[in-house]
């Protein structure tokens, strides 16, 4: 717990103004300035934080977003979740949801679904490239395919080594998603997967601009 306690204000910048957290939350919860990208970047109407946890992403999104609904199984996680929205001034901006993602998924409806479930544990790192269906409620497949059933545009918070094969396959045959990888203090935390609109087609663009680029090079090169 010590490594978690020495970053606890990249996790909250408020930290010391009474934020709680329990075990999970410790080393769950996304850093403050990945969530503040990712809330950036997801900015719309209605977004759903299907596994909430202590809060690190939902109180991003009240601040990017008009409505939150944050969801979590576990009645403490929520608690100190609600209680940290208030230290941030965001509580009234989101909607509280005690209940199993899968059980409620039928009855939501969103315009954004952001996915930060449980990875396992810190042990998540033992697998040198991380298999999505280690992912504890169900599996990794399963959790993008309810999601998908709400909305196409998912953001899909994953570990640093996971298997990006599995990753584009979730897109769907045919389609496509955008692979960011999120650092802090230079070190990849983790990974985010846009899916849907929310993957950036500018961004999309100029890459297959470089690499048409580069293979009009090539070809040159061999004539
Ligand atoms: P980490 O690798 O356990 O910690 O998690 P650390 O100390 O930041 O990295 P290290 O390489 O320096 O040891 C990195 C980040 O991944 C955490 O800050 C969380 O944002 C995220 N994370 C870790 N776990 C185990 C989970 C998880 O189970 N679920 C979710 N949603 N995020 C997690
Ligand atoms: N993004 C969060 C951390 C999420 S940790 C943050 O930044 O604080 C993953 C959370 O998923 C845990 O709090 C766990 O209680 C919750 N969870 C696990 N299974 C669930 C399910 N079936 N439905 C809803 N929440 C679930």
């Amino acid at each position: 717990m010590k490594k978690y306690y020495f970053q606890r204000y990249n996790y909250f910048s408020k930290f010391d103004q009474g934020i709680l957290m329990d075990k999970e939350g410790w080393f769950s919860v996304t850093p403050e300035k990945i969530a503040q990208h990712i809330a950036t970047r997801c900015q719309t109407d209605i977004i759903i934080d299907a596994f909430c946890g202590c809060g690190g992403n939902a109180i991003q999104f009240a601040l990017t977003c008009r409505q939150v609904i944050a969801i979590d199984l576990d009645p403490v996680k929520l608690h100190c979740a609600r209680e940290n929205a208030k230290i941030y001034g965001v509580a009234d901006r989101i909607e509280f949801i005690l209940g199993d993602f899968f059980k409620l998924a039928p009855t939501l409806k969103a315009d954004v679904i952001f996915l930060s479930p449980p990875w396992g544990g810190p042990a998540y790192m033992n697998q040198e490239v991380y298999n999505l269906k280690s992912m504890i409620p169900g599996d990794g497949f399963k959790i993008h395919q309810i999601a998908s059933q709400i909305t196409p545009n998912i953001a899909y918070f994953v570990p640093r080594n996971t298997n990006p094969q599995q990753l584009a396959q979730l897109a769907g045959p045919g389609k496509t998603c955008e692979i960011e990888q999120n650092a802090l203090n230079g070190k990849v935390k983790a990974l985010t997967v846009y899916y849907g609109d929310l993957i950036d087609v500018n961004k999309l663009k100029s890459i297959e601009a470089e690499i048409a680029e580069e293979e009009l090079v090539q070809q040159i090169m061999q004539y």
